[in-house]
């Protein structure tokens, strides 16, 4: 084996020349990779002796794709289309030999080998609107040739990763290799291409799939239409459906030409850079300085859970799908047969769906054994305790379950808002105490809080942290405070929006607004589906909010088929008439002066408090980067990825900005706008939250 670099080799198995990538962690096309692999594949075709090349990678995938840490840095080096020409136009057969995921740049250089061998473990897609862009070194070209218009269209604006058995049947991969046995495979289907002097195929002439769509605009425009409501707001998967068309209506190179500028213009946007930033702000969370990657962990084998409500149910079923048993316990026995039977309607739907067979259905409900006392929670290594927001009732159970679990067990608490470090102290063991802050419907919802107290021991934090790895959820660790990270913030943003109703502007503005900002719902809508009478009492109720005199007329949301919006038999939200009157019965009884309110004014004043906030949760540590802030509101409340998050959003609209709304508004309506000594730091020194380190 010869280096060609530090991590490309080139070797030689008798007429078979193998040139391979070593650079962890996962492949990706950095510089120094393009070099290396242009320099081989001269070399190779160069040599006499060689027939045939197989292109393979070490260690746990093929190529993942284009290196994102070089993207909006100067171009260094060789292009990776150029790169993509030289493997492309070898005078010798190359085999592409993939295992792992061939993603992005990865499958477009496999995409331009002459064949392809993978293990049938292997996944190969086109992720890159996930980051905000489209495939820019011919994947919009070529993959079409290969799988057809449809499926390209659906793989490209997806970005889904799909099973190499299905890559085989549509031609993507040209041979499945036994597991474990993809070099051998690759070499043997090498040999076979030059003893049967197979052609020197090239995807970019391969036009039949194309040409079969050509004058049938219709396919563009139903994708479009069958998909708006999944693309709204995002750049990038119309870029990628154009660049498909030009596949279609174009010669290759046009194609191609047409690709390098939609990707170019991609690549200068704010949208694809708010995107990138979230895919490495998602993998950054896992990183938490003081509790370091060896830190020891608990085995978890069996979880109890107190309380089979919704949320108990939720959560019960995140463990059962990871095929970790579980104990729901509940006082009363209808309570616990309601729990379980919801859970199990839950998997049914899920199964009618087609996404689980009737079978898995099964074998998940066996993994859930409910219980009438906690006593049966004694042998759990894990008891996550889901009953009402409520501390005292959250102490007793607490207190109760230190007796009967046993030493080194974790308790956890699911709270939204309550002091864990009180509910830690009423017991023997706050050190094996801390919170697990699951969002509703929280067998669907990806994140989770996870919240520090004062005396959480770090191979606590470190076993709750991998679990949440395990059962697919994304963890972000948060300190004790009213409502940690996540709704510490959505306050804020609530108390904006109802004053704002307050002087002037209807919640469907409100919600307008948010919504063409790019958040599913806004807070009139998402209160109306959550239940306005939450919290809420006829007995002490006293007509002092809007959403108290809504509540008293049985206005309680969509449940009730009227809130702060009517609603009609397919739950369409339409603005209410009777609501617009009990709001201006409101301001004239509490002599509010009512104004016209802005469109930008009702974006500044629900977002910028929100981002002040979370720059005093960053400058109080209760959360460890801004960035891990971000990924609370992109994945716990529908912040839309391409703004990055609150805190990458106060960044890139200027912190200065920030600051003097937040200013004004402190002389005009008080205290509650006063900004963060982190914000006014930031803003004078002319720094970002993402230079805070
Ligand atoms: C592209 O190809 C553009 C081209 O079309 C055109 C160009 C002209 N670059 O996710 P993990 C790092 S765009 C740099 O935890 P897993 C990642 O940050 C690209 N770094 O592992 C992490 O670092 P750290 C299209 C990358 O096993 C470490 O690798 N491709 C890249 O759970 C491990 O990552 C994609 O979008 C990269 N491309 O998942 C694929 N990828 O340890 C993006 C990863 O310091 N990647 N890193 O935190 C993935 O989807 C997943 O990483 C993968 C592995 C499925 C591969």
């Amino acid at each position: 084996m010869t280096a060609v670099n530090d991590v490309i080799d080139l070797s030689r198995e008798g007429e078979i020349a193998v040139i391979t990538v070593n650079s962890p962690p996962v492949n990706a096309l950095s510089a120094r990779v393009r070099e290396g692999l242009t320099e081989a594949f001269r070399k190779a075709a160069a040599d006499g002796e060689t027939k045939a090349i197989v292109l393979i990678c070490d260690g746990k995938t093929f190529i993942a794709g284009a290196d994102i840490t070089e993207f909006g840095k100067p171009p260094v080096g060789i292009g990776l289309r150029d790169l993509e020409d030289v493997i492309e136009c070898t005078p010798k057969p190359v085999i592409a030999a993939l295992h792992g995921t061939a993603l992005g740049g990865g499958l477009e250089v496999a995409l331009c080998a002459h064949y392809r061998v993978a293990v049938p473990s292997t996944k190969c897609g086109l992720p890159e609107v996930n980051i905000g862009l489209l495939p820019g070194a011919g994947g919009t070209q070529r993959l079409p040739r290969i799988v057809g218009v449809e499926m390209a269209l659906d793989m490209i604006t997806s970005g889904r990763h799909v099973p190499a058995n299905q890559c085989a049947a549509m031609g993507l991969i040209d041979e499945l290799a036994p597991e474990g046995r993809l070099r051998e495979a690759a070499l043997a289907f090498a040999r076979k291409a030059v003893a049967e002097t197979r052609p020197l195929r090239k995807v970019r002439d391969s036009n039949a799939k194309v040409e079969a769509a050509r004058g049938h605009p219709e396919i563009f425009a139903n994708f479009r239409k069958a998909n708006a409501r999944r693309f709204r707001g995002f750049k990038a998967p119309e870029a990628c459906i154009q660049c498909i068309e030009a596949a279609v209506n174009l010669p290759f190179d046009e194609g191609m030409k047409r690709e390098r500028e939609l990707f170019v213009e991609l690549q200068k946007g704010s949208q694809s850079k708010a995107q990138q930033y979230a895919f490495f702000a998602e993998r950054e969370v896992w990183k938490i300085p003081d509790v370091p990657v060896d830190t020891p962990t608990v085995p978890v084998n069996r979880v109890g859970i107190v309380g089979a409500g919704t949320m108990g149910g939720g959560i019960a079923m995140n463990f059962a799908n990871a095929g970790i048993p579980v104990t729901i316990v509940e006082a009363k026995p209808e309570a616990l047969e309601r729990g379980l039977s919801v859970i199990r309607r839950n998997y049914v739907n899920t199964a009618r769906k087609g996404r689980m067979t009737g079978g898995d259905v099964e074998k998940r409900m066996e993994l859930l054994k409910g219980s009438l006392t906690l006593d049966d929670l004694a042998n759990c290594d894990l008891i996550i305790e889901a009953v009402f927001e409520n501390m005292d009732i959250k102490k007793d159970v607490f207190r109760k379950l230190d007796a009967i679990v046993k030493p080194g067990a974790i308790l956890a608490t699911n709270t939204s808002y309550l002091d864990t470090n009180e509910i830690a102290r009423a017991t023997q063991r706050p050190e094996f105490v801390i919170g697990l802050h699951f969002f509703s419907p929280a067998n669907v919802m990806r994140l989770l809080e996870v919240v520090r107290a004062d005396k959480t021991a770090n191979p606590v934090i470190a076993t709750a942290m991998q679990l949440a790895k395990r059962i697919g959820k994304i963890a972000v660790l948060v300190g004790v405070g009213y409502g940690f990270a996540g709704n510490r913030m959505l306050a804020q943003r609530q108390r904006e929006a109802n004053r704002l109703v307050l002087e002037g502007a209807m919640p469907w503005d409100v919600d307008r607004v948010l919504t063409e900002f790019g958040f599913p719902m806004g807070p009139f809508q998402m209160s109306d589906l959550a239940g306005l009478d939450l919290g809420w009492s006829k007995e002490t109720s006293k007509s002092s909010t809007i959403r108290e005199v809504l509540c008293e007329m049985d206005r309680r949301g969509q449940k009730t088929g009227a809130g702060f919006y009517d609603y009609d038999e397919n739950r369409t939200p339409k603005p209410s008439p009777i609501t617009a009157k009990i709001i201006e019965d409101f301001r004239a009884r509490s002599g509010a002066a009512v104004r016209q309110i802005s469109d930008e004014e009702i974006l500044e004043r629900c977002i910028y408090p929100m981002i002040n906030e979370g720059a005093k949760i960053l400058e109080e540590g209760k959360a460890i980067r801004a960035s891990d802030i971000d990924v609370v509101w992109l994945n716990g409340y529908g912040w839309p990825r391409y703004r990055g998050g609150p805190m990458w959003y106060g960044d890139f609209i200027g912190l200065d900005k920030v600051l003097a709304r937040m200013r004004e508004w402190q002389s005009q309506m008080g205290d509650e706008f006063k900004a963060s000594a982190l914000l006014e730091r930031l803003a004078a020194e002319h720094r970002t939250f993402g230079d805070v380190k």
